[in-house]
């Protein structure tokens, strides 16, 4: 069956397969954008177990990140499964299911100077297939000098999958185990590539490809930008741990075989389904 969400125009979704990413203006409604938040606040206060922080306790400078929490987080379980973003992510992959991989809370305080580095997220998943994206929501306006997402338009479509980095700042490979070419500079480049950027509303949602190339500056602004990325999977997609694939889930979590579509409600709940009656 067809997948379709109002929202998805034909046009949009062209745009998303062309290009490799997409704004959706107002995708969420804006009683979310408070819950994520407070979430936020208190999840940088108590954090969880997947956590990159530069600077702990720091009002300013400081990026911190955290994952994998739609088991234990009330509001990230809720946002998962009722706003709405698996349906659109569905229906821009051309899918007929969306299943989470995992939740992904990125914050940059005020004049937080490191970047997120270019890169793909591909690599870092222990995943193959096309239908896979991210849904990035922040939870305020946000300009690209404050930190909102930069893309190499179409860079989804190249075929490459580029070595993962650690999102420190600090240039180091996220594992010595992975062999692969590193992502390419793009920072030291920038006119040598078609950099799309987006200014975001709150509410506005940013879908994008697991393949497409992406960072984003340091936070120049003077409020906290928090984030909210979602991962998602669609039908084509099949497990593939490998070096360097994110520890969050792996082969000992599930029983789930390399190569086969990751059928497990447990790790990877399945949130939309064209086939479930409404
Ligand atoms: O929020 C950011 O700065 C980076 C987000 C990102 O790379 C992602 O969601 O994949």
């Amino acid at each position: 069956m067809t997948p379709s969400h109002p929202k998805v125009t034909e046009e949009i979704r062209e745009t998303y397969i062309t290009d490799g990413v997409v704004k959706l203006p107002g995708a969420v409604s804006d009683d979310w954008l408070p819950q994520i938040a407070a979430m936020a606040e208190a999840e940088l206060a108590a954090p969880g177990q997947w956590v990159t922080d530069t600077n702990p306790g720091a009002q300013t400078n400081r990026l911190f990140t955290s994952r994998y929490r739609w088991k234990t987080d009330p509001v990230i379980n809720r946002y998962v499964f009722e706003s709405g973003v698996a349906q659109m992510a569905a229906a821009l992959m051309g899918s007929s299911t969306a299943r989470l991989y995992f939740d992904h809370l990125l914050v940059k305080e005020p004049r937080t100077e490191a970047p997120t580095p270019w890169h793909q997220d591909i690599p870092y998943w222990p995943f193959w297939g096309k239908q896979i994206c991210s849904a990035w929501v922040s939870v305020s306006e946000v300009t690209v000098a404050e930190s909102s997402l930069e893309f190499v338009r179409g860079s989804h479509a190249w075929e490459s999958y580029f070595a993962p980095e650690l999102f420190d700042g600090s240039k180091k490979n996220w594992t010595s185990d992975f062999e692969g070419e590193p992502a390419p500079d793009v920072a030291a480049a920038r006119d040598d590539y078609d950099i799309v950027g987006f200014d975001v509303e709150p509410g506005d949602v940013i879908f994008f490809s697991a393949w497409i190339l992406h960072g984003s500056p340091g936070n120049a602004g003077d409020k906290r930008r928090t984030a909210l990325s979602t991962r998602w999977l669609g039908d084509d997609v099949t497990w593939y741990p490998h070096p360097g694939s994110d520890p969050t889930v792996t082969d000992e979590d599930t029983e789930v075989q390399s190569g086969e579509y990751p059928d497990d409600d447990t790790h990877f709940p399945l949130i939309y389904s064209a086939l479930a009656p409404t």
